[in-house]
C-alpha cells in the first residue's frame, strides 16, 4: 500500500471480511474495520490501522475516543490506540519531523484476517518506501496484529530492518483507556520505578506506591514489569495491560489546561481518560541491525474480583 488512498470497503469485505466476525464499515472516523467474538468486540481505523473501541464480553467500552474526534490526513484521531512509530515523542533528530513518527493517520494495508473457535485476528502492514525516505531512510516494515478473543484484546507490533544499516527503534502503543472517573483512578504496578517526568524538565524520579491524578501526568517510566494495572474504582473494574517487548510505559493525563491547548478532548474529556502506554521509549529504544526484527505487544484484559 503505497500513498494516502485508503482501499475500497467492498473488495476488503470480499476478500478479508468472515461474517459478522470480521466486518470492514464505515464510521463517524472513516473506514475501519469491526472483529467480533463471543460477545466481545473491537474497531480499528484503517487509517493509522488505530483501535478506536474495544468491549470485552459484558464489559461498557474500555477505551476512551473523543467526541471531538475528527480524521486528519497524518493525523491521530484522539483517543484510542494511536501507534508511535518509528520513534516516540518529539522528533529524536530535531529535524522538524512530526512527534510520534510517522504512520498515525496513515493507510496501513490489510494483510491478513484469522477467525479461530476461540479468537480473531487482523494483520495491517506499513512498507516503509522511498517516499518516505526524507522523514526515515531506513527501509522496514511494520505488521501490527490485533487479536480479540472473548475478555481479552491483544496489540503486536512487529518491526523488521529490511535494509543493509541499523537503526534505532523508539515506539509506543498510545492507548486511551476509558475511565469512570479520573480522580478516582489509580494505575498500580510501578512502585519503586524510575520515571522521567516531562513536566519537570525531565527529571528522574522514584515512584512511590500507585500512580494517582491531581493535575497534568505526563512520566515515562523505566524498567517497568511484565504488568500494570489501571484500577477504575468509579466502574469498580480493573484493567490489566501486560506488556511484551517493553521496559518503559508513558503514564499521561492531560488535565484542564493541556487539554484545552490540545482543543480536541471534548467537554471534560480528560476527566474520563488515562493513557498507558506500552513502548520502547527513552532508555529502552531498541536498535535493529539488518534483518533483525523486535516486537512490541501488549494484552488488555478487564478484572472485576
Ligand atoms: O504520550 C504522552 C504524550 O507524549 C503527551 O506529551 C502528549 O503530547 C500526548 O503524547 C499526545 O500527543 P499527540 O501528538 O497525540 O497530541
Amino acid at each position: 500500500m503505497h500513498g494516502d488512498t485508503l482501499p475500497d470497503l467492498k473488495s476488503l469485505q470480499a476478500t478479508h471480511g468472515y461474517g459478522v466476525q470480521i466486518k470492514f464499515t464505515t464510521s463517524d472516523v472513516g473506514p475501519a474495520v469491526e472483529l467480533n467474538k463471543r460477545g466481545a468486540r473491537a474497531v480499528i481505523a484503517l487509517a493509522g490501522a488505530q483501535l478506536l473501541s474495544w468491549q470485552p464480553e459484558g464489559q461498557d467500552d474500555a477505551i476512551w475516543l473523543s467526541p471531538d474526534a475528527k480524521p486528519a490526513p497524518g493525523k491521530s484521531l484522539r483517543g484510542g490506540a494511536p501507534v508511535c512509530w518509528p520513534w516516540f515523542g518529539a522528533d529524536p533528530e530535531k529535524r522538524g519531523r512530526p512527534a510520534h513518527g510517522f504512520v498515525r493517520g496513515t493507510p496501513w494495508q490489510v494483510l491478513r484476517t484469522k477467525p479461530t473457535p476461540s479468537d480473531v485476528s487482523i494483520t495491517f502492514a506499513f512498507q516503509v518506501t522511498e517516499e518516505h525516505h526524507d522523514l526515515w531512510p531506513h527501509p522496514a516494515r511494520a505488521e501490527l496484529t490485533f487479536k480479540l478473543s472473548r475478555d481479552q484484546l491483544s496489540l503486536d507490533l512487529e518491526t523488521l530492518n529490511t535494509g543493509t544499516a541499523p537503526f534505532v527503534l523508539g515506539q509506543a502503543l498510545h492507548t486511551y483507556f476509558a475511565v469512570g472517573s479520573i480522580a478516582a483512578t489509580e494505575v498500580t504496578g510501578l512502585d519503586g520505578c524510575t520515571y522521567i517526568d516531562t513536566l519537570q524538565n525531565w527529571t528522574r524520579h522514584t515512584q512511590q506506591g500507585p500512580v494517582r491524578f491531581d493535575g497534568e501526568v505526563d512520566r515515562i517510566y523505566l524498567d517497568t514489569p511484565d504488568c500494570i494495572e489501571i484500577v477504575d474504582s468509579a466502574n469498580a473494574r480493573r484493567i490489566a495491560i501486560t506488556a511484551r517487548g517493553s521496559r518503559s510505559a508513558v503514564v499521561w493525563n492531560p488535565w484542564i489546561a493541556k487539554s484545552e491547548r490540545l482543543g480536541d478532548m471534548g467537554p471534560d474529556g480528560y476527566r474520563r481518560m488515562v493513557c498507558v502506554e506500552t513502548a520502547n521509549a527513552a532508555d529502552d529504544v531498541v536498535t535493529l541491525g539488518p534483518g533483525e526484527a523486535h516486537t512490541l505487544g501488549a494484552t488488555y484484559r478487564i478484572r472485576t474480583s
